[in-house]
């Protein structure tokens, strides 16, 4: 299986995370990809190439130009008010207040920022921007004719919604990838997210749309981050009712009723029919992942593997969350040797 991945990942190397009251060094770090990329080497998993530079285009077919441009310039606008620390939203246009973007930056963050979590610091933007590159380059390996590719995005994506940032997101990678099949003519594309959070930036920009259907397997809300997104009963709108499924699971969920899930979400994607599978590739799941409360084992990963081979389709691999570190890389490439069935 080929690979796509850029060090310019690095870039985005923020120094703090607002966790539980305090200031932590980011859960979503760069030795993140580190460690994935080389267990794709160790295993020879496949060729590994560096992305192509996209034009915006590409990108402003999911997000707002006016948001791409407030991750641009957030870093140095930040910096010019004087503040010391990293980028961090404060104050949200709240319920009952107005929906008008302020002019300084303080405002702007909470504007488009969706949590506090997220740091924005110098690098973030290029390194968002690399991100989303690799999965277009991914991408459009697979409308040349590659059966699956791996795409080795960091930051992840699929919190991010049109015009908001937060849950380590900043661009969503597997949407814009998503529209790159429609817009090079597939008909429907299925986009399945196995990350443990809710994919609520996906969920958004394809709600109301019946040509992409989304899917996803996440901790309950009521229990889990992004805490307002992902319930079962969120099924679509418009266009879009009826394609848009959500399996919310509880607290210490293993494999077996994870499981159960997926094969309920295979069933939906063939019956869909799909040209293309966009797969939102989460490890947090797994059993050790510190900010996450299932139980997948190393090996379950393999397992799900070889059920995401046989939906037979032309599949995209994009990479999203998983913290535990030290086996990010072995659970991550388990689920693309289980699908190649090695
Ligand atoms: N107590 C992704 O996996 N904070 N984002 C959770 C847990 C945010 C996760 C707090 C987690 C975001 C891509
Ligand atoms: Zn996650």
């Amino acid at each position: 299986m080929l690979t796509v991945f850029s060090d310019k990942h690095a870039l985005h190397d923020a120094k703090t995370e607002l966790y539980g009251g305090e200031l932590v060094p980011p859960f979503e770090c760069p030795v993140r990809a580190e460690h994935i990329l080389q267990r794709v080497n160790e295993v020879g998993l496949g060729d590994v190439i560096t992305p192509h530079q996209y034009n915006i285009d590409a990108i402003t077919r999911i997000h707002d130009p006016e948001f791409l441009h407030f991750l641009e310039t957030c870093w140095d606008d930040w910096t010019a008010s004087g503040y010391k620390g990293e980028a961090i939203a404060t104050c949200w246009p709240a319920r009952g207040m107005q929906q008008r973007i302020p002019d300084h930056i303080e405002g702007k963050l909470g504007y488009y920022a969706l949590a506090a979590e997220t740091a924005i610091s110098n690098g973030t933007w290029k390194a968002a921007r690399a991100s989303v590159d690799v999965a277009l380059t991914a991408q459009s390996a697979i409308r040349d004719g590659a059966r699956e590719a791996f795409a080795l995005c960091r930051p992840p994506g699929h919190h991010a919604a049109g015009d908001m940032f937060g849950g380590y997101c900043f661009i969503n990678n597997a949407a814009v990838a998503a529209q790159g099949f429609i817009d090079q003519g597939a008909s429907r594309v299925a986009l399945l997210d196995v990350d443990f959070h809710h994919g609520n930036g996906s969920q958004a920009i394809f709600y109301d749309r019946d040509d992409v259907m989304f899917l996803s397997l996440h901790g309950d809300p009521r229990d889990a981050f992004p805490h307002f997104l992902g319930y079962a009963d969120e099924l679509g709108q418009g266009a879009g009712e009826g394609f848009n499924h959500n399996y919310p699971l509880g607290p210490g969920t293993h494999f077996k009723t994870w499981n159960a899930a997926l094969a309920d979400a295979c069933h939906k994607i063939r019956n869909y029919g799909p040209d293309a599978l966009v797969i939102s590739l989460g490890v947090d799941t797994f059993e050790h992942d510190p900010i996450s409360f299932f139980k997948l084992t190393s090996d379950d990963f393999k397992r799900y593997g070889k059920t995401l081979a046989s939906l037979g389709l032309p599949t995209l691999f994009i990479m999203e969350g998983g913290y535990a570190v030290e086996e990010i890389g072995i659970n991550t490439v388990n689920v693309l040797q289980g699908y190649e069935g090695s």
